[in-house]
């Protein structure tokens, strides 16, 4: 049976704030695989987060000055050496279109290329790998590696304003081109990297729609988590894909979803699952704001493995237990109240 979860099914308006945006410090801490490297440019993680400007726009994926200059340079790693995007964590397939192909070693394009968008599907995915890899997930660390394959990655011609990850019968994640290109966001990438981190833990992320809303939210959270451990603090972490939502949120500051919705288990529960979403979401960003995310985020995924799909006090339960095997006691109270402030727990 296939198993798939969108991005984005639903226009949700975005939550109004006050912000001072000022540009991000280049406090870059990309991972380093090692291997067949080459240099890109890339959003880091999106053209609004770096260049603080809520009136940028989409104009049919044009390449115009303001957002040229927010691309910035990068080192893709763990290359396969043939050219293509193909390594071993990430491995861009395309249907139609041309694919990025390179033997000098720079994948220098400007976002009106589709091959640009291919460029950042290959580097988060593989930035995504390597973070997992850091906190001990595989590669000879001490947990059961997650994801750990070269992942296949489509940007398509595919017209609509939506992206999906699956796992059977095809294990991809797929980037659509409504409004802006959905892969030219980093978060809208690694929001689908979060299924697939759920597909490799266990075969029952999507057995209900508690269990789907959890993956939703899992996808936000590790949207918003990967895009600062990787591309540094800022100023609204909070607020989940700041460059693809502006096609489809009013504005003036456009969230595709926030993860400081302040909704509550169960009452706030209404069946969908990226709504309900937001409550888990909440939860996790509160736990990385609580224990940093290096400590979150190790328990949050051990407490994943194998998980049964049933709702979010069990998987709250599990996660409280991760926290108080590796850390402790105060650890895992910190933990308890993240998911009590909801009413999860
Ligand atoms: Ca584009
Ligand atoms: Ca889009
Ligand atoms: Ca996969
Ligand atoms: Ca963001
Ligand atoms: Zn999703």
């Amino acid at each position: 049976m296939p198993r798939s979860r969108a991005w984005r099914v639903l226009v949700v308006l975005a939550t109004l704030a006050s912000l001072a945006f000022a540009p991000t410090a280049a406090s870059a801490a990309p991972f380093n695989g090692g291997g067949i490297t080459a240099l890109a440019k890339v959003f880091f993680p999106n053209p609004v987060v770096t260049s603080g400007n809520l009136a940028l726009t989409d104009r049919k994926d044009a390449d115009y000055a303001a957002l040229n200059s927010q691309r910035v340079t990068v080192t893709l790693t763990n290359l396969d050496g043939s050219g293509n995007l193909c390594g071993a964590w990430a491995c861009v397939v395309n249907q139609t279109g041309k694919g990025a192909f390179e033997t000098d070693g720079t994948y220098y394009y400007t976002r009106h290329d589709d091959r640009f968008e291919q460029v950042m599907a290959y580097y988060w995915v593989t930035q995504s790998q390597l973070y997992l890899q850091s906190l001990g997930f595989g590669a000879g660390g001490p947990y059961q590696g997650i994801n750990d394959n070269p992942q296949s990655v489509r940007i398509d011609q595919w017209g609509v304003d939506n992206s999906f990850a699956s796992d059977k019968p095809k294990d991809q994640m797929v980037f659509g081109k409504g409004g802006v290109d959905d892969a030219e966001d980093a978060e809208v990438i690694l929001h689908e990297y979060g299924h697939q981190i759920h597909f490799s833990q266990s075969a029952l992320f999507f057995s209900s729609t508690e269990a789907g809303s959890i993956s939703e939210g899992f996808g936000d959270y590790w949207a918003a988590d990967v895009s600062e451990v990787v591309a540094g603090l800022q100023d609204d972490p909070a607020c989940i894909a700041d460059w693809d939502s502006v096609s489809y949120t009013p504005g003036p500051q456009h969230c595709l979803r926030r993860l400081d919705a302040d909704l509550t288990y169960p009452d706030d529960l209404n069946g969908r699952v990226h709504h309900d979403g937001e409550i888990w979401s909440q939860a996790l960003w509160s736990i990385r704001i609580a224990l940093g995310h290096v400590q979150a985020d190790t328990a949050i995924l051990l407490a994943q493995f194998g998980w049964k799909g049933t709702n979010m006090p069990v998987l709250a339960t599990r996660t409280v237990a991760a926290a108080q095997n590796l850390y402790g006691s105060v650890a895992a109270n910190k933990v308890w109240q993240a998911f009590h402030d909801r009413g999860i727990l």
